[in-house]
């Protein structure tokens, strides 16, 4: 179904006969682990320095890291938010669509600031988590789509950097960072690594699983368990069950409230396979497509997670110390039989694309007392920025590694600059730069389009005759990028499922004949029907 006739699906009032839901389907695939191992900074940096004055550096660094411990009070709580496949238009503050209620989401970002313009790296799960849990582009080490996890162990992550200044650190939902692949023959499968779990990644503890099944450092009533990871099968409805675990954590830094901690909570909502959950799927509106029922009830079901956790934060007395970040990880899905139900209005495009529907996401950021309340911040902002001011915050020093922004002298009105000069992004046989107010995106070797993002249904319009000298500019920069990263070049050869994408959503994009993928694993899981979509 194509966007248009979903907006027109969704005006019109009572759904038609109600579709399958979609299931989730791994596909099998090959295994492929990319990252090379970086040199240790001691290793790397002291070696050619004479043994006294590695001594003194290293007593330097340890006194550094001393004071660090002893401020630990100083230093915020960090909360990360991040839901699955929530498209742009469900957030009710964007005031897109009067069916979405998200009346503690649309608190919080009166409470702070709400991103009009903020980013993912990616239009997938995998490669999108791998940015924002890294704080580093994910194609700088080479988890470019789904189909090249798991992260490699020697990628450092928030809560690794986080560790190091005193923070206790937890999750609790989708990882997805653990997938392995394996090829056997013609056999291919996916299957999680239990090497590459979270608390192999800078996490203490952990309630790690998508849907009824968890592998978790505690139990659900705050026991320790032993000869952890254990495997916990839990049947109850996902979203209330990872808020559960997350508060769980909340529950036990009671222990030491002096502590600093960063909770990750990765909400498996509102991805396929979709739900019904109540008491919020009575609700919803009767007159809409099921889906979008049951879209609407699960994100009101992390509504009110979200309104769980801050009651919890005011108990703890721990609210005006704290950061909360809340965003999706890419646009929704919007194909038939692979619709979530949710909405990316008005963006153009959907998951699996670099117009602003599959990566432009809902983005808000609070810190009652220490952000200004009510801020809507319309200068691009990436999710690469979620690790760069987390770190800042905590006092850790610049770290190169990290692509993203501290964006809080933008967001204090310390500086008027937008953060970012340029946004890049690679994904399969799509690349894209955003330059405020242009958009350049590649598809395949042959297809360019340059669009103006501030304007209307600005990416159905291709200025690329009108702005040859920019496109230009544009595509310099692109290259320069592409050459800095983990697989130096452009982008994959076109896709069958990228073309189909952009035939569907641009006007003048140019039918392009390609064979179809002879290997079905190159679609990723997305054929056009999409019913075999990967998370
Ligand atoms: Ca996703």
């Amino acid at each position: 179904m194509n966007f248009r006739l979903l907006v027109n699906r969704l005006c019109a009032g009572p759904s038609g006969p109600s579709r399958q839901y979609p299931n989730r389907c791994r596909k099998p695939e090959s295994c492929q682990q990319t990252a090379t191992p970086k040199p240790a900074i001691a290793d790397s940096r002291l070696r050619h320095f004479p043994e006294p004055m590695k001594l003194a550096m290293l007593l330097f660094c340890h006194c550094c890291l001393f004071g660090a411990l002893t401020h630990a009070a100083d230093k915020p709580n960090v909360i990360v938010i991040f839901t699955d496949d929530q498209g742009w238009a469900d957030l009710g503050v964007q005031g897109v669509d009067k069916n979405i209620q998200t009346p503690h989401i649309d608190r919080l970002a009166r409470d702070g600031v709400r991103f009009s313009r903020g980013y993912v790296t990616g239009p997938q799960c995998v490669p999108s988590r791998a940015g924002l849990i890294s704080g580093t582009h994910q194609n700088r080490f080479g988890v470019d789509d789904n189909n090249k996890g798991p992260l490699p162990l020697e990628v450092s992550t928030l809560p690794e950097r986080l560790k190091k200044v005193g923070y206790v650190t937890g999750m609790s939902g989708k990882w997805h960072l653990d997938l392995k692949r394996e090829t056997k023959g013609n056999n291919r499968t996916q299957r999680v690594d239990p090497l590459f779990l979270p608390h192999a990644h800078g996490f203490d503890e952990y309630w790690c699983g998508s849907n009824r099944s968890y592998f978790a450092s505690h139990s659900l009533n705050g026991k320790v368990l032993k000869d952890a990871p254990q495997l916990i099968e839990d049947a109850r409805f996902r979203i209330s069950v990872q808020t559960e675990a997350a508060l769980g954590f909340l529950d036990r830094r009671s222990e030491n409230p002096e502590q600093p901690w960063f909770l990750y909570l990765p909400w498996f909502a509102p991805h396929t396979p979709l739900e019904s959950p109540e008491p919020w799927f009575s609700k919803t509106p009767a007159h809409l497509p099921l889906e979008r029922r049951q879209a609407l009830a699960m994100i009101a079901a992390m509504d009110d997670g979200l309104a769980a956790i801050r009651a919890k934060l005011k108990e703890m007395k721990q609210e005006d110390r704290t950061l909360i970040i809340y965003l999706s990880d890419n646009g929704a899905p919007l194909k038939e039989r692979a619709w979530n139900g949710s909405l990316n209005l008005p963006m153009v495009g959907e998951k699996g694309m670099l117009t602003d529907g599959g990566v432009r996401v809902p983005f808000v950021m609070a810190w009652p007392g220490k952000l200004p309340a009510g801020q809507v911040f319309d200068h691009p902002v990436s999710s690469l920025d979620v690790a760069a001011t987390a770190v800042a915050l905590a006092g850790l020093p610049h770290d190169d590694e990290l692509d993203g922004v501290n964006l809080m002298p933008h967001l204090l009105g310390e500086t008027k600059q937008p953060p970012h000069d340029a946004l890049f992004w690679r994904w399969r046989s799509q690349a894209a730069v955003l330059e405020q107010p242009w958009k350049l995106i590649h598809l395949g070797e042959h297809q360019r389009f340059l669009f103006d993002v501030t304007q209307p249904d600005g990416e159905l319009t291709n200025l690329i005759a009108e702005h040859p000298e920019i496109a230009e500019r544009l595509e310099k920069k692109l290259l320069a990028w592409q050459a800095t990263l983990h697989q130096p070049g452009r982008q994959e050869p076109l896709h069958e499922a990228d073309r189909k994408f952009f035939e569907e959503y641009i006007p003048d994009a140019t039918p392009h004949p390609v064979k179809p993928d002879a290997d079905e694993d190159q679609t990723q899981g997305w054929p056009v029907g999409n019913s075999t979509q990967t998370p």
